[in-house]
């Protein structure tokens, strides 16, 4: 039964209860004015009249007496409905927020799908700055598409899209310790390692993604959980025919002295290609490949050393302007971003 039915039943019952209690009371009067009336003509019809008049009076109070139970049931019926009625906004409430729920997931779902779809549209996608502005602003692991038109294959890439703004291609990370970065020229040229782990990028995708103006950013943490940085405006890589010489200028940030000053304008040494400015082999004293100058300030492709190894020797992951010579970093990230990206 429904609420307005239920008022409706309560109003009818009301109207018949006062429409009876009228009735009843005129044909009380009626009655009183014939009994006047008959008891001037014979006494013997009183006790008849008398009799008649209280049956009705019973039948009447009976009435009232069932109507008085029908209110009390109508007012139990009403309050059940109205606890009913909350009962059922308690719950659409609930099934509202378990919607919105789920609506959420579906989107954080889609938004991490959305990492790993290969890109069909027709702009080109160079680095993770073109997928940071076509709205991909979870950091990971991303697939740069092949570009016909500038030659290029396909590329897997690590995005800092977090980092001062975001829009970042990692190009390359030191943080587990179990990739060896004393490699030879063709592996750095390719590139080795996991972009979620410890790898360089490679320096011809290097080279490629240095092609647009170009800043970089280099992020360093000590064995104590210290974080600093290192920013340049300005960074390029010549070309293999060049031996990737290395371009820096603009530093800033909380690194302490620039350390990679000293490798400006150096070409890149690794195992066996010795092309730095020293008499000494700096890639085989250092254990890696960097643009070796005479030799280091910083030796960011160093041996990883643990916590407790970290400061006995001169070829682990150094930043002299911080730590100085014989402190191995923790953790080391090069990231890079064209310098007229805006988050
Ligand atoms: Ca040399």
């Amino acid at each position: 039964m429904t609420k307005s039915a239920v008022l409706r039943l309560l109003a009818l019952g009301v109207t018949l209860l006062l429409l009876l209690t009228r009735t009843g009371a005129q044909s009380l009067k009626e009655q009183r004015k014939r009994m006047a009336a008959a008891s001037y003509k014979a006494k013997s019809h009183c006790c008849d009249d008398v009799r008649g008049l209280k049956v009705q009076v019973a039948n009447l109070t009976s009435l009232l007496e069932e109507l008085t139970r029908k209110q009390d049931t109508v007012v139990r019926q009403m309050m059940e409905l109205d606890n009913q009625n909350r009962q059922q906004e308690a719950r659409v409430t609930e099934a509202e927020s378990k919607y919105s729920e789920i609506n959420n997931r579906v989107e954080i779902m889609q938004l991490q799908a959305s990492q790993s779809v290969t890109q069909t549209s027709s702009d080109a996608i160079y680095d993770c700055a073109s997928l940071y502005l076509k709205n991909y602003r979870i950091s990971g692991e991303y697939k740069l598409p092949a570009d016909d038109f500038l030659g290029t294959p396909g590329l897997e890439v690590f995005c800092d899209m977090d980092t001062n703004g975001g829009g970042w291609t990692v190009i390359q990370r030191r943080k587990v310790g179990l990739t060896s970065f004393d490699r030879d020229w063709k592996q750095y040229k390719k590139g080795f390692g996991a972009p979620r782990g410890d790898f360089w990028l490679g320096n011809d995708n290097i080279f490629r993604l240095t092609r647009q103006p170009t800043m970089l950013r280099v992020e360093l943490e000590d064995w104590e959980g210290e974080i600093r940085y290192a920013e340049y405006q300005h960074f390029t890589l010549s070309n293999e025919l060049n031996s990737y010489k290395l371009f820096i200028a603009n530093y800033s940030g909380s690194a302490g002295q620039d350390s990679l000053r000293y490798h400006n304008n150096t070409n890149f040494s690794t195992k066996y290609k010795d092309n730095d400015k020293c008499v000494d082999d700096c890639a085989n004293l250092r254990k890696g490949g960097y643009w070796y100058n005479c030799c280091t300030d910083s030796n960011l492709n160093g041996v990883y050393y643990r916590y407790g190894e970290h400061t006995r020797n001169t070829d682990g992951i150094t930043w002299y302007g911080w730590h100085g010579p014989n402190y191995s970093l923790k953790r080391v990230e090069m990231k890079i971003r064209p310098q007229n990206f805006q988050p």
